[in-house]
């Protein structure tokens, strides 16, 4: 640490975070009292607002204090009062956090060091009664192996069948140019397990799987694995109280608890219209993007504007000789302009040498992706505006159609295209630094909003039988997201079959379990997808630790099975529909891979991530019956 990297260092800080780690350095929180509270604005840099005095002389006290804990040869005062932490915590936050969230936020701050974050559910029971108590988890994505981690340090046998042929999930599957995470990395990061050496900010998808990779070896996970394997049923033998797991390698497992890890958006989607697969040349998916077909110079269709092909529309559209990208609905785009940027070398200096830093600094990117946001795309029952929902979900709508028309000044004729007539919130709002615009604004790309009525083999036929011809078809068109665990068969108690009792429409108490399908558990199951707030790891964690917990509660108790109660699960469900019928996402009209055949928003949580901590912190015996 020399005087220059410190100097360099706090230039490049984020103010707020340093402020509040400056307390680490000092023992004490009084300094924040000669300081404006940070008031953060929609999009705005993330600095707080503070005058550039205030700013000035922020990073001037940093640096002191800095400069006095490396000459005190870097030792810590003891760790500030509570008092002052809380303090810290309002200061960054910009607001009197609610007592509710403290808690859970004091949980995600992990000033007691990674390990304390690490999802330990001891389990108390004898060693054999954990040998008899073999665990199938299926899907070696994110919440796969976050659930095989935490079964290793429960000490319970477990084998994850995994489809492909290594870890990663969606990060494995999807490979198409330009895919990288939306929610910053240093959130969207296990909460014990972030390395803080993520080259972006927000990481591109090999680097997200290198991360999975990693603590898949770390934690000694591949040996647990059984790659290129399907599940294709789960069927429950009620007479030995087990799960009998058959594979596409025709063994049969037998497991005391099953957990299903497969997620929401694994199975691809293709377009509802005729002729598909009538299509001449090349035609894939963005999930399966086929990297053998050489785009440059050719004509290519794309079908779709959600989140993938707004990644990869810009990345190839450079290449192409000609670009049609067929257009239903337009996204709204949340203006990122670092969206594509390196992690600033003054950023990374303070991770690695502040103590403390990394912590606030994260600790800021989930309260500022947490529940705040909710408000805005929460229905207000007297609003009866066009295109929005309440009066501040109107205020996000006007800076955000200004923020696309300022990107089409140049060309007024994509103006209309661009502005979604859906309120802010209802689909996926997509981060944009401007390249997906620029894409369309080049001479060889046509943005088409005309319907499309078929597929034909020359092309692809618009409603008017105009015929746009392509010589490659890509679809951008999403996933089955609402057909949960398809096309595993699961059979539950009776011979009840799930998706038979879904009936296309998926429930689960807290998007973990089933009345009928004992010890069988969903992660990232029926709503229990997030829209706006926060980033679904998070999620995960909060149901490992339910379902690990679920698994004590049968060890210890040295019972059979648990299923929750008939009663508890529907009255759950009952809360969540008329939850997201208040949410942007629930509003009629609005088509969205969030809702079900029915209309059913069956994917998404309505509720505070809190309300998810809580209700997650340990199954409550009497929402369940345990025999
Ligand atoms: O899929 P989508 P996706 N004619 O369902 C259109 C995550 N993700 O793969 O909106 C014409 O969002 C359809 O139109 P419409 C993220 O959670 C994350 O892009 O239904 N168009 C839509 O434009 C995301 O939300 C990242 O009217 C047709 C598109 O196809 C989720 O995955 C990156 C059509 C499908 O969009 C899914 O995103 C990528 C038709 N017949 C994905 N049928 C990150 O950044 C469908 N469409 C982390």
């Amino acid at each position: 640490m020399t005087d220059a990297d410190i100097d360099a260092a706090v230039e490049g800080a984020h103010i707020p975070s340093l402020l509040v780690a400056i307390a680490h350095l000092t023992g004490n929180a009084d300094h924040l009292r000669d300081f404006d509270r940070p008031v953060y604005e929609f999009f705005g840099d993330g600095q707080g607002n503070l005058p550039p005095e205030q700013q000035a002389r922020a990073r001037s006290l940093a640096a002191e204090e800095m400069r006095a804990h490396r000459d005190r040869g870097a030792k810590l005062p003891p760790r500030p009062p509570e008092a002052a932490i809380r303090a810290c915590m309002d200061f960054i936050a910009g607001a009197d956090i609610p007592e509710p969230y403290v808690p859970f936020l004091t949980e995600e701050l992990a000033l007691d060091g990674p390990e304390a974050r690490e999802l330990r559910v001891a389990i108390d029971a004898p060693a054999a009664a954990k040998a008899d108590f073999p665990v199938v988890v299926i899907g070696a994505g994110m919440s796969g192996l976050l659930m095989g981690l935490s079964l290793v340090q429960a000490g319970l046998p477990f084998t994850i069948v995994e489809a492909n042929a290594d870890v990663g999930g969606t990060w494995l599957a999807n490979q198409y140019p330009g895919v990288r995470v939306d929610t910053p990395n240093h959130l969207y990061s296990y909460s014990f397990a972030d390395d803080h050496a993520w080259p972006k900010l927000y990481s591109t998808g090999d680097v997200l799987h290198g991360y999975f990779a990693k603590v898949a070896d770390s934690h000694g996970l591949r040996e647990h694995i059984r790659f290129n394997t399907r599940v294709e049923a789960a069927t429950w033998d009620a007479a030995a109280s087990v799960w009998r797991v058959r594979l596409s390698s025709g063994e049969t497992l037998t497991a005391r608890a099953v957990v299903s890890a497969v997620g929401q958006l694994n199975v691809p989607k293709y377009p509802e219209l005729p002729g598909v697969g009538d299509f001449a040349g090349p035609a894939f998916h963005s999930a399966r993007w086929d990297h053998g077909v050489n785009l440059t110079g050719k004509r290519v269709a794309v079908i779709g504007t959600g989140a993938s092909a707004f990644q990869f529309v810009p990345e190839i559209a450079g290449d192409v000789g000609h670009l049609s990208v067929f257009q239903r609905t337009p996204p709204w785009l949340g203006p990122t302009p670092d969206y594509h940027d390196a992690v600033p070398a003054a950023t990374q200096w303070l991770i690695d040498h502040v103590p403390f830093y990394a912590n606030w600094w994260r600790f800021w990117l989930f309260w500022m992706l947490t529940d705040g946001i909710l408000g805005a795309v929460t229905r207000d029952a007297e609003w009866s505006g066009e295109g929005a929902i309440s009066a501040v979900n109107d205020e996000l709508r006007q800076a955000l159609t200004g923020y696309i028309a300022s990107q089409v000044e140049d060309r007024p004729d994509l103006l209309s295209k661009l502005i979604p007539a859906y309120p802010p919130g209802a689909k996926r709002m997509l981060r944009d630094n401007g390249v997906w615009i620029g894409a369309l604004k080049r001479p060889n790309v046509d943005l088409i909003d005309e319907p499309v009525a078929r597929i034909v083999p020359e092309g692809v036929e618009l409603a008017s039988g105009r015929v746009v011809g392509a010589d490659v078809l890509i679809y951008g068109t999403g996933f089955h997201a609402s057909d949960f665990l398809v096309p595993m068969t699961v059979t539950g108690e009776g011979g009840r079959d799930l998706h038979a009792t879904w009936d296309g429409d998926a429930r689960a108490y807290l998007g973990m379990t089933m009345p009928g399908f004992p010890n069988f558990f969903t992660i990232y199951g029926p709503n229990t997808n997030i829209v706006v707030n926060g980033s679904i790891i998070f999620f995960s964690e909060c149901s490992v630790t339910y379902i690990l917990g679920a698994l004590k509660l049968l060890i210890e108790a040295d019972a059979k099975a648990m299923t929750p109660k008939q009663d508890v699960h529907d009255a759950f469900n009952t809360r969540v529909d008329a939850a997201n019928a208040e949410m942007a996402w629930g509003s009629p009209g609005v088509s969205s891979w969030y809702k079900s055949k029915s209309g059913r928003v069956s994917q998404n949580w309505p509720f505070a991530l809190v309300d998810y901590w809580n209700a997650t912190r340990a199954p409550d015996p009497a929402d369940f019956e345990l025999r």
